[in-house]
């Protein structure tokens, strides 16, 4: 083989070597994995840590590098934790707002980045929507409804009495403390004998739930006739304290409440609680797909609602194997 044959050889295998590792980088560049900023609210209650299980969960299954930042309920960790997103260039940015309003600026700062936001779990309150591209999460003021028709259907039973409601309120400022306040008030709207004489936060936990319930006992005691709560930790904790009170959770008192976690539906098996709105945690998967497709220029809804149901204690015992978190 004369010189110049070989140096072309030489050079047209150089020449391949070179473009295969160049594609192969290309290839590489392709599949360098999402980077995903996650910041959520805490780990106040059931409903939040089978949230945070599903979203870790989902990235590992879907090869989505997680970076999770857990803000122990405090607005101010959250927008930390965004900034700190930002400043490390992830691909995109999720979060579940711990309050609807206060979100404006650190939102304008991720879309300066060019850095897409989804909204999981709970909603913001911002004048400008284009600031994230979705929000996956159930409608909490249907919830509420839900809670207020189960209530008035229950009510048909003794048409004469009075039920005289204590509300135990989640998070004060958050989508769903409002919005299931608002919906549980407008399905008793206008029936004079079911009226909420008391209202206030337990936060979302069992403790303050508790607390609060034991505060409602000594200033209401045998006037009150239910319980709204805006979780099922803040009804598990009222139950402790109206037992402690000496009365029946379940019989003396009618407890509501919403998540639909698996310690509510011991509490129905046990006769303690009377009906669960579901409200579904298991936003991981959803959450990845919505993000791959976000990256990947297709559309998605501003808003993707999640389906959810009402257990009654009636049906707690045969719905209980078959719940997932
Ligand atoms: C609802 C979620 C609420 C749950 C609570 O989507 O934001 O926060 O109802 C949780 O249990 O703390």
């Amino acid at each position: 083989m004369t010189f110049s044959r070989r140096s072309f050889l030489g050079n047209a295998i150089q020449l391949a070597i070179i473009t295969i590792a160049g594609f192969g980088s290309a290839s590489a560049l392709a599949a360098k994995p999402v980077v995903m900023g996650f910041s959520q609210v805490g780990a106040e209650s059931e409903w939040r840590t089978a949230n945070t299980l599903s979203i870790k969960d989902a990235a590992k299954k879907d090869g989505i590098n997680l970076k999770f930042a857990d803000a122990q309920q405090k607005q101010e960790n959250q927008v930390k934790a965004i900034r700190s997103f930002i400043a490390q260039k992830v691909d995109v940015i999720a979060f579940s707002p711990v309050v609807e309003t206060g979100w404006d600026t650190v939102l304008r700062e991720a879309k300066a980045a060019k850095i897409p936001v989804i909204l999981t779990d709970r909603a913001v309150n911002v004048t400008d929507t284009s600031l994230y591209v979705t929000f996956i999460g159930s409608d909490f003021v249907e919830e509420g409804r839900r809670a207020g028709r189960w209530l008035l259907e229950r009510a048909k039973k003794t048409p004469d009495r009075t039920l005289n409601i204590v509300e135990l309120q989640g998070t004060v400022g958050s989508a769903p403390a409002i919005d299931r306040k608002n919906g549980f008030e407008q399905a008793i709207a206008g029936n004079a004998k079911i009226k909420i004489i008391r209202s206030q936060t337990g936060d979302f936990t069992r403790a303050k739930g508790k607390e609060v319930m034991e505060a409602f006992l000594k200033s209401q005691g045998k006037n009150i006739n239910v319980v709204y709560a805006h979780n099922d930790d803040m009804a598990i904790g009222a139950i402790q304290a109206i037992e402690e009170a000496g009365m029946k959770p379940g019989t003396d008192i009618i407890i509501i409440s919403i998540d639909g976690v698996k310690g509510a539906f011991e509490a129905m098996i046990a006769g303690k609680l009377n009906v669960t709105v579901e409200c579904s945690p298991l936003l991981g998967p959803q959450l990845m797909q919505v993000a791959r497709d976000v990256l990947a220029g297709k559309p998605v809804p501003k808003r993707i609602t999640t389906e959810e149901g009402v257990f009654p204690a009636e049906v707690a015992a045969k719905e209980f194997p078959n719940r997932k978190y």
